[in-house]
């Protein structure tokens, strides 16, 4: 069934990418049959796991698509193909911020060694471990050897995002100071690189300003990768500032992450994650199924000091386990 799709993508074709990322996408359940079957194919010729995937996040506005419209090109006057998969998880549909994001690569949308791909989550924030991390298959598969996953920072997007991709970049507005303070060490320690973007005209001084900030909070930050110290630069997206040494400092970290054996690691202890995230996902959505009623009913017995928390939870897992025989003495009749 899905032998014709695979040959198309590992040919490049694009409209076959396209299709079967909205196909791992749907949330549809007669789909999801033919998406658990695709990946299942895929998984098993993909070859090509020396492609380099990297997350891309930031606050809304930090210029992270500008960045990336630069970067991208760059890559393709080297002679390599690159994906962006932006993913936006307040964005519900394809409008808003992501027709944005599409125009604001609009040189890089062009090229034909380029696949700029934007994705609502719905909100769903497991959807970024899920989906984007089969979407990364399908773009290794068709030939993309530098796939970036745009994140909007919002904290718990890095750490979703971290278990699908080598590193993590982080760009900042040079006015990021206030959000550097309020931001969590546990999401700046995810990271790898830090841009901080916009540095040209007037934003030059700030821009610096912050980029010592960052030096001196990462020399308190818990290491991610022992033999790494996350690199510091000031780039600008409209002038073009650092742009291509920064990409020289990645290519060498994936050389070096690959050779050691480490990304090799990375991405098997990234896969058994993604295992246990599905089932976590799929066991939390049974329960709520199953057990809405009983929940909504204990919660007013606790709230009224009627009855004690591990009580009412007792109750309720007792009331799922008795629902799961059930359902499997019923499966056997
Ligand atoms: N001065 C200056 N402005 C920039 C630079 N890069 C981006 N901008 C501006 O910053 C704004 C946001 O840029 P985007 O690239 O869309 O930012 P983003 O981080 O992708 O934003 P979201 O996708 O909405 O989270 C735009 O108005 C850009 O023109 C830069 O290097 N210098
Ligand atoms: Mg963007």
């Amino acid at each position: 069934m899905t032998t014709g799709l695979l040959k198309k993508l590992i040919a490049g074709d694009r409209a076959a990418l396209a299709f079967a990322i909205t196909l791992v996408e749907t949330q549809s359940k007669s789909k999801r049959a033919l998406a658990t079957e695709l990946v299942q194919e895929a998984t098993k010729v993909s070859t090509r796991s020396t492609c380099l995937r990297i997350a891309m996040t930031g606050a809304p506005g930090a210029g992270k698509s500008c960045l990336l419209e630069r970067v991208g090109m760059e890559l393709i006057k080297r002679g390599k193909k690159v994906a962006v998969l932006a993913i936006d998880p307040s964005s519900p549909t394809t409008k808003g911020s992501l027709l944005g994001d599409k125009t604001r690569m609009t040189e890089l949308s062009r090229q034909l060694n380029a696949f700029v791909r934007p994705s609502p989550t719905n909100g769903w924030l497991g959807g970024v471990t899920r989906a984007t991390g089969e979407a990364t298959l399908f773009c290794e598969l068709a030939g993309y050897d530098v796939i970036f996953v745009e994140t909007v920072g919002v904290g718990q997007s890095e750490a979703a995002v971290s278990h699908v991709t080598d590193c993590c970049t982080m760009v900042l507005s040079p006015n990021a100071g206030d959000e550097l303070q309020a931001m969590k060490r546990g999401v700046m320690e995810l990271c790898d690189f830090f841009l901080v973007n916009k540095c040209d005209g007037d934003l030059v001084p700030s821009a610096n300003r912050l980029k010592s900030e960052l030096l001196s909070a990462s020399k308190f930050m818990a290491k991610r990768r022992g033999h790494w110290s996350p690199v510091v630069k000031c780039v600008s997206a409209n002038s073009g500032l650092n742009v291509s040494e920064y990409l020289d400092e990645m290519l060498d970290f994936h050389k070096n992450e690959l050779d050691s054996g480490r990304l090799h690691h990375l991405r098997r202890q990234q896969k058994l994650e993604a295992l246990r995230q599905i089932l976590k996902e799929n066991i939390l959505e049974h329960f709520r199924s199953q057990s809405r009623e009983v929940c909504e009913q204990v919660q007013s017995e606790i709230l009224s000091d009627r009855m004690s928390v591990s009580g009412a939870a007792q109750i309720v897992l007792d009331d799922y386990y008795s629902k799961l025989t059930v359902e499997r003495t019923e499966g056997f009749v």
